[in-house]
């Protein structure tokens, strides 16, 4: 790590989820004075555990100001703790920095960083590049951030053969004042996130934080079709710009015309040998062939790569097909929004799974979107709304008690060649504790029924 460029000796680390107990540990590590806050009463015993041991010094149940009184250098705070949080809101009133994990990816990475941002899809994408990439240079690439693998953990091992490819989000950019990635994504922007940010001013201007010091030997992919963005990456950035469009062909960067995908004027594969559906899928594809280019994989790679990537797990991930229909698990689909893209995805006729917590919506926003669902069973504490909204449509619903009567049903019905989806569009929470645990039960009822 380049530690010279971290001078500060005495960091406050706010917030202890999978980040701020990450950096307290690396900071530690750097021989830094710690002292971790946290609003929680308590530690889970493992963190607990592990800060004793370290001798990392905690204050919990609270923010009291008095933490920043003596010589605070930092504050380093969980990306998620927003600006008016008192501690943070204290700490800049007196004129202490506040950064987040990504600023130290900025200062300390020996590895060249890649970038990967936009109000949707990065996780799929920055799992795409990921894939791509480990192809062509195993090892080397190293994956972290919002993606669920803390920044500060993956730092120690890099390398500056390596490469550092995170997912970034609005709340660690904002935390940025140094961050130059290599190489730097922002698949689009739409509105998210107001509340945290204050305005779409504000969420705008984060999310641009990622080329804010990128100059004119460095890269920056953007969405070319967002005409917001397209100007907004012309005023802001000093990097090499590479567009991308599903929409129209140019003969610079990632494109598609006649469903091929293209780069720099010269085809790389078809948009069906993509496994994921959906233009948002094409876009991401876009995006990750581009960094793939930029480091100069061949075309080979890429399509092998593409060809086998069946996407991140519970978002809209395609699993074994059955009996010749396609299968797959959207449960991360948790509101209205996220089935519309799902159900938007095809042309095939849909049999839908979807219910669950009840949270006071309907769901007649989805009317435009379900022309080609052949057939619903609806489940969980939404299952009556969902099935009037279904008869409304004139689409056939059966109700059911939970997500195995809904699967078994389904799978009865589905025809080869058709799709079987389950998008929920409702929280988990009446029935299972996550998405992520409901979207494993639906995976374990699919597989049960393919060994029968
Ligand atoms: N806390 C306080 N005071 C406050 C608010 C919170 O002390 O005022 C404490 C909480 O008690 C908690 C901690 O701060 O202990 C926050 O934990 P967290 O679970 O929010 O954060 P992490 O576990 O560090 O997870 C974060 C990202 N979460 C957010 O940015 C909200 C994770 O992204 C990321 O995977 C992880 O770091 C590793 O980098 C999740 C996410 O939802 C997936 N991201 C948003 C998104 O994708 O839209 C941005």
């Amino acid at each position: 790590m380049k530690e010279s460029a971290f001078e500060a000796k005495s960091v406050v680390v706010l917030g202890v989820g999978l980040t701020g107990r990450a950096v307290a540990r690396l900071m530690k590590k750097m021989g830094k004075k710690v002292l971790v806050n946290d609003q929680n009463q308590t530690l889970p015993d493992d963190v607990k555990e592990e800060f004793d041991r370290l001798g990392i010094q905690t204050v919990l149940g609270g923010h009291p100001l008095s933490l920043l009184d003596g010589d605070v250098d930092v504050l380093i705070k969980n990306p998620g703790i927003p600006y008016k949080n008192p501690l943070v809101a204290e700490a800049i009133r007196r004129g202490i920095p506040v950064i987040t994990d990504a600023e130290l990816a900025g200062l300390l990475s020996e590895a060249p960083i890649i970038g990967i941002t936009g109000s949707n899809g990065k996780t799929t994408t920055t799992k795409m590049t990921d894939h791509i990439l480990s192809q062509a240079f195993g090892k080397r690439v190293k994956l972290g951030g919002n993606i669920g693998i803390p920044i500060a953990d993956r730092l120690p091992e890099l390398s500056p053969e390596d490469f550092f490819l995170l997912e970034l989000s609005s709340f660690q950019l904002e935390g940025t004042k140094k961050l130059r990635p290599y190489i730097a994504a922002i698949t689009n922007i739409y509105g998210a996130h107001y509340d945290y940010h204050g305005s779409r001013q504000a969420y705008l201007a984060a999310k641009m934080k990622i080329t804010a010091n990128q100059g004119p030997d460095d890269y920056l992919i953007y969405n070319a079709h967002d005409k917001e963005l397209s100007q907004l990456v012309h005023e802001h950035s000093k990097a090499k710009l590479l567009p991308f469009d599903a929409y129209q062909f140019f003969d610079k960067g990632a494109c598609v015309k006649d469903d091929r995908i293209y780069y720099d004027g010269k085809e790389v594969m078809k948009t069906t040998d993509l496994v994921l559906p959906g233009v948002q899928n094409i876009e991401n594809a876009l995006v990750a062939l581009s960094v793939a280019k930029i480091l100069g994989v061949d075309n080979e790679t890429i399509l092998h790569s593409l060809k086998s990537f069946y996407g991140v797990k519970h978002r809209l991930q395609r699993i074994d097909d059955y009996h010749g229909a396609h299968v797959y698990n959207d449960s991360k689909a948790t509101n209205i929004a996220a089935t519309t893209i799902a159900l938007k995805s095809f042309n095939q006729p849909i049999r839908w799974i979807a219910g669950g917590l009840d949270r006071g919506n309907g769901f007649e926003d989805l009317s435009p979107y379900v022309s080609h669902v052949a057939s619903a069973v609806v489940y969980g504490q939404t299952r009556q709304k969902l099935a009037d909204f279904c008869r409304e449509m004139a689409i056939p619903v059966t109700v059911v008690d939970n997500l195995e009567e809904a699967v078994k049903l389904t799978a009865a019905s589905v025809q080869e060649g058709e799709i079987l989806l389950f998008s929920p569009a409702c929280a988990s929470w009446d029935q299972f504790k996550t998405f992520e645990q409901r979207g494993d039960c639906f995976i374990h009822y699919m597989d049960q029924l393919k060994g029968e």
